[in-house]
């Protein structure tokens, strides 16, 4: 028989997926659109379901996530977690989410801000960088599939890349530390401070007053995880007290950021709509034909989310 598949995501986006999942040897049904039974469904499709809606669902092989971080479905208390949840893991995700890592390093780097203020006063402002490219320590908060390949490239320009992660990692060319006990060593050289940690309990609110304390004066922070991850009035703080030279967010608090928010106006804080890297709809269909394909084989899955963990 074939397996059901049940999407759970916004209408324009769902239907999409459906669509390319269509000639494909499955059930397809789209949440909001489609009547379905809840013990019919062997499969979810989703990113950040209602709450409550997965446990309704008594005979799920797998949740499928359509995005590389899963914190949307441990917001749901009632999420099943003896059922495996896949998470999207991506070359093309993780190559956009280091563009855009690199895009803000360099930005800050090479002072473009201060360039674009002089155009736009017809103003011929040459200084030279203020910090060698070679002495600029950029520290990478995750080590994991986006982190590594962010610090990748920072390498390959030139930059002295740091990481941190939860277990000790050998990156090539990449100072590492690991664990709670070496974060502030990691801080203290951390001119360019980037997180792209998995938001969990152990995560939340990482980026906060006593973490920006231990950066070094003038540090630039890049947030492109999530906003759970930053306490923002914090963050505000310590770019206005000097402390900070700036910050480029791609991910906020309350997601779209308010217009009220003092963040869309700040001088020295970048703001983007959470684009840094959007899942590309046929990666993933392909990546959940992939484990719905295994899954029915009774092979394990990859890319399974550790629920202990929580990423
Ligand atoms: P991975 O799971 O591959 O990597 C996570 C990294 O964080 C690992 O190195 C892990 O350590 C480390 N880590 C997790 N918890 C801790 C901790 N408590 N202390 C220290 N290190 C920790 O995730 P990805 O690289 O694929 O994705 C990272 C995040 O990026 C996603 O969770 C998502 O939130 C965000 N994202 C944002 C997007 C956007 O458009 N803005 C798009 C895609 C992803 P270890 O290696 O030891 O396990
Ligand atoms: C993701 C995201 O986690 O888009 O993939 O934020």
């Amino acid at each position: 028989m074939r397996p059901t598949l049940l999407i759970v995501l916004q209408p324009i986006l769902a239907n999409h997926m459906a669509g390319l999942l269509a000639d494909k040897d499955l059930n397809v049904v789209v949440h909001g659109r489609d009547s379905y039974a809840p013990p019919a469904i062997d499969y979810v499709l989703s990113f950040r379901p209602p709450p409550g809606l997965l446990k309704t669902l008594t005979k799920l092989k797998a949740v499928l996530s359509l995005g590389a971080g899963v914190d949307g479905f441990f917001a749901d208390p009632e999420f099943p977690k003896h059922v495996p949840l896949v998470r999207f893991v991506d070359d093309t995700l993780s190559q956009e989410m280091a563009q855009y890592i690199v895009m803000h390093v360099l930005i800050h780097h090479r002072a473009q801000r201060m360039f674009d203020a002089a155009q736009r006063e017809s103003k011929w402002r040459q200084i030279l960088l203020p910090r060698r490219t070679e002495d600029t320590r950029v520290g990478i908060l995750g080590l994991g599939e986006i982190g590594t390949v962010a610090a990748q490239h920072l390498r390959g320009l030139g930059f002295s890349v740091r990481g941190w992660s939860r277990s000790a990692k050998a990156v090539d060319g990449v100072k590492a530390f690991s664990g709670t006990e070496e974060l502030d060593a990691f801080l203290a050289e951390s001119d360019i401070l980037v997180c792209v940690l998995p938001l969990t309990p152990d995560t939340r609110g990482i980026l906060n007053a006593q973490t920006f304390a231990k950066v070094p004066k003038g540090a630039f922070v890049i947030n492109v995880a999530r906003g759970g991850h930053v306490i923002e009035n914090d963050l505000i703080a310590a770019v206005d007290s000097g402390h900070l030279s700036g910050a480029a967010l791609d991910v906020f608090q309350t997601e779209p950021l308010p217009e009220t928010s003092p963040l869309w106006a700040h001088p020295k804080i970048a703001v983007t709509p959470h684009v840094a890297a959007i899942s590309d709809p046929a990666a993933g269909v392909r990546s959940v034909l992939d484990s719905i394909a295994r899954s029915e084989r009774g092979e394990p899955l990859r890319n399974v989310v550790d629920m202990t963990r929580g990423y």
